[in-house]
């Protein structure tokens, strides 16, 4: 099998036979599957059976009685069952036109890229079928600031917002995608570097029926937005705030215990540091160590930016406050931050690098991690 066409359904009972048919006609020669994954509380999975036996083509149908995650969630459980090489996502209210598959499936099938992405707004495209101003307008938005947002990795996309599209299924990980809504292209590219080439798409009006997407869907939008932007942060700060009371601790118990203030911090720092980076391995990033450079590199880099990290901060921290009529403890919070942001930085772009994956010709900008906005 080359493809399974996977195909959402809610509630889409009137547009099913002339999916179904006008599919059959399109993909005609090729080793094609049709999956629905369907959520719907009305009689759709009935009228897809009935239609599957009246047709050649294979049509399968997996019923989510316990829905997760919505429409990401469907597609998601559409990759899991696939029998193809490939994963084709159309939606089931006939706004993808399905003559537009061969295009697609050949592309894919046809070249070297592993994600094949029908794009409204190429020459040839068209986003007629949008439903009204509000939506043109949140889509052209959230399509500016994802792309400002990820530039490496939306660097070919012109349409990440884009609900049709080829994806080879060996070239992602489904325990790392986590869609939150409708926009499971999104939470594809962004999660590790994709190979993307574009071919023009139509957003042709609905079919039958009504649209399920309401103004739920721009909260979730905005949630998987921030999510796949800050990664691991949340989690790397809660290391380094445990990491800082754990300090405080042994410090006063070797304090109690007659140890001199300065032996007492200097043993607590090393104490801190040699945790810190074992709770990074063994918690935040123990998925990147096999990709990244070796344990005792990983330990020196790490230690040696904390410490120089350290350092600097307090040289800045006395400039400061010599020079300017900042108070210290306002220029030691802000810089406290600026120095986490950076130590963030770091770990994510230099400590946990992927070396083996990386391809330095595709990194020419600024501001991303090679494959690590992070799964929680
Ligand atoms: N399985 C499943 N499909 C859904 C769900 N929500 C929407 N869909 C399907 O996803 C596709 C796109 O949804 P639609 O309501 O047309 O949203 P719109 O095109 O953004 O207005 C359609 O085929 C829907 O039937 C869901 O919760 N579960
Ligand atoms: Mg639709």
């Amino acid at each position: 099998m080359d493809v399974t066409i996977i195909v959402p359904t809610f509630n889409e009972s009137l547009n099913v036979e002339e999916l179904v048919s006008r599919t059959e006609k399109a993909v005609d020669g090729r080793a094609v599957e049709l999956v629905f994954v369907d959520d719907s509380t009305d009689d759709t999975p009935e009228v897809i059976r009935q239609v599957a036996a009246r047709h050649r083509l294979p049509v399968r149908l997996v019923h989510r009685a316990e829905p997760v995650d919505g429409l990401g969630g469907a597609v998601l459980e559409g990759f899991r069952v696939a029998n193809g090489t490939w994963a084709v996502v159309m939606d089931g209210d006939l706004q993808h036109p399905p003559e537009m598959l061969p295009g697609l499936i050949d592309t894919a099938l046809g070249g070297s890229a592993n994600l094949v992405a029908g794009s409204r707004f190429l020459e040839g495209g068209s986003a007629e079928g949008l439903s009204d101003g509000l939506r043109v307008f949140l889509t052209h938005f959230s399509t500016r600031l994802t792309k400002l947002l990820f530039p490496r990795k939306l660097r070919d996309s012109t349409d990440p917002m884009s609900g049709f599209f080829a994806v080879r299924l060996d070239a992602i990980d489904l325990d790392e995608l986590h869609p939150r809504g409708f926009k499971i292209l999104l939470e594809i590219l962004c999660r590790r570097q994709m190979e993307v080439v574009e071919v023009p798409a139509t957003l042709a009006p609905r079919g039958g029926g009504e649209s399920k997407a309401d103004i739920k869907q721009v909260w979730r939008l905005t949630r998987q937005i921030v999510a796949l932007r800050i990664g691991r942060m949340p989690g790397f700060a809660l290391i380094g705030f445990c990491g800082a009371i754990a300090n405080l601790l042994i410090m006063a118990a070797l304090e109690a215990a007659g140890t001199g203030y300065l032996t007492a911090a200097i043993v607590a720092g090393v104490v801190t540091i040699i945790g810190n980076f074992l709770a990074q391995e063994a918690w935040l990033y123990h998925d990147l160590r096999a990709g990244a450079r070796k344990l005792w590199s990983r330990f020196a880099h790490s230690a040696g930016f904390n410490a120089l990290e350290t350092a600097v901060r307090t040289f800045v921290l006395w400039l400061v406050v010599e020079l300017t009529p900042i108070h210290s403890i306002i220029a030691q919070g802000l810089l406290l931050i600026a120095g986490f942001l950076l130590r963030y930085a770091y770990h994510e772009k230099v400590v946990y690098r992927q070396l083996a994956e990386i391809d330095e010709s595709k990194f020419d900008d600024v501001g991303e991690t090679a494959r690590a906005d992070g799964p929680r």
